[in-house]
């Protein structure tokens, strides 16, 4: 697979050239100061594309190149947006960038309420738990109903909690679910929100009465509009699963599980529609066979993200090593090389570790942290392509 890393445009703190030095080939990354439903226009691309391929890297995957909630709760500019995300999607065929990653979730995109769990080593991590995240649903956002969403021993947890909770641990959570996690992924809320929980509440309520039927329907009405575009500029759309892959909040979810990757390829079965093969989300799920999954939906898989959960018996998660957890990435790569040896593929969410915690990073989304774990998926790659008898490139070094 294409070694890529995910940079955040020339204001990351991660710059190219520390890139050049660990492996990477290509870059994956965003216009992230263009607004939700803009046209990404022909100029922008060439300018990030020539400032990246300036450093012997080429931009190889977009993610993402946002769809709008205007198209995914189907309101009333969703064809206006949809005009502007084809004009976009052109321009980016004419470009020469072919891999577009984007997701399908409401509101929330990716959720987690610890961004710094510690793990055994010293090192921090990801960390997702159910109370804590029905404390938020009940006691904080104060959504209608959340009790119904939630079984009696997590409700007699959450009466534990509310004695424990202090007002900065309210704060935090607040930071953790709504801001920090989605600040720097999608428009939706700004790391500088006043007044995040409001705004979510009134995010959310756009959402009262949309069910999952409606909600595939509105998935299937977007790739049928912009199919003949993919066709035309051969754009291989690529879906992110929903992270974590279950129901929350209210919202419906739709990419979860087999069979809801299986409905929306089928919905539209062209070879442009396609998945990013999020080890690390769908390992979140017990109900998910990752492995499984990759040997049935490869030949659909643009994207791949590696990264893997390990589930507590409660069902809380948190990240494994990339060499560990759930997902089996050993497997996988061996799946994926032998699919495609180039296909696309990122390390996701690394430790924080010997200091990038003070480095401001987007969470997840550390420098040293990523680059172990890109070590690690090298060694595992080097180690498949020997295997399958495919040969393995290490660039950037003499004597390969
Ligand atoms: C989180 C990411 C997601 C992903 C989007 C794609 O770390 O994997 O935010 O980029 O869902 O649209």
């Amino acid at each position: 697979m294409e070694r890529t890393w995910r940079w955040f445009g020339k204001k990351d703190k991660i710059t190219l050239e520390m890139l050049r030095q660990i492996g990477v080939e290509g870059i994956v990354t965003a216009l992230h100061d263009v607004p939700l439903g803009d046209v990404w226009t022909r100029e922008a691309i060439r300018d990030l594309r020539e400032y990246i391929e300036s450093y012997g890297m080429r931009w190889s995957v977009v993610e993402s190149l946002p769809v709008t909630e205007e198209i995914k709760r189907a309101g009333l500019l969703r064809d206006k947006h949809i005009e502007a995300y084809k004009e976009s999607l052109a321009n980016l065929g004419a470009e020469g960038v072919h891999t577009i990653c984007y997701n399908f979730m409401p509101v929330l995109d990716w959720a987690r309420t610890d961004l710094s769990h510690p793990n055994p080593n010293g090192t921090t991590n990801l960390y997702f738990s159910h109370v804590q995240f029905a404390y938020f649903d009940i006691c904080i956002l104060k959504r209608k109903d959340a009790e119904k969403s939630w079984s009696a021993d997590i409700l007699k947890q959450v009466e534990e909690l509310k004695g424990k909770m202090t007002a900065e641990d309210d704060r935090r959570l607040v930071e953790n679910i709504i801001v920090k996690t989605q600040g720097f992924v999608s428009g939706n809320i700004r790391e500088d929100e006043q007044k995040p929980v409001e705004l979510f509440r009134h995010l959310l309520s756009q959402y009262d009465g949309i069910s999952k039927e409606q909600l595939r329907a509105n998935m299937k009405y977007f790739l049928e509009a912009i199919m003949p575009t993919c066709d035309k500029w051969d754009m291989n759309m690529c879906v992110h699963p929903d992270d974590p892959p279950m129901q929350i909040l209210g919202l419906p979810r739709i990419v979860t599980c087999d069979e809801d990757i299986e409905w929306f390829l089928k919905a539209v079965d062209n070879k442009h529609n396609g998945l990013t093969f999020c080890a690390g989300s769908l390992s979140a799920g017990a109900h998910n066979d990752v492995v499984a999954m990759a040997r049935k939906y490869s030949s659909r898989t643009h994207f791949v993200h590696m990264r893997s959960c390990h589930v507590f018996e409660n069902g809380d998660f948190t990240e494994a090593s990339h060499l560990g957890g759930r997902a089996d990435l050993i497997e996988l790569a061996r799946i994926f090389e032998k699919e495609n040896p180039k296909l696309p593929m990122r390390v996701d969410h690394g430790m924080t570790m010997l200091g990038d915690e003070e480095r401001g990073y987007n969470a997840g989304y550390s420098f040293l942290g990523r680059m172990f774990a890109l070590g690690q998926v090298q060694g595992i790659l080097a180690t498949v392509d020997r295997e399958l008898g495919l040969e393995y490139q290490q660039p950037g070094f003499y004597g390969e």
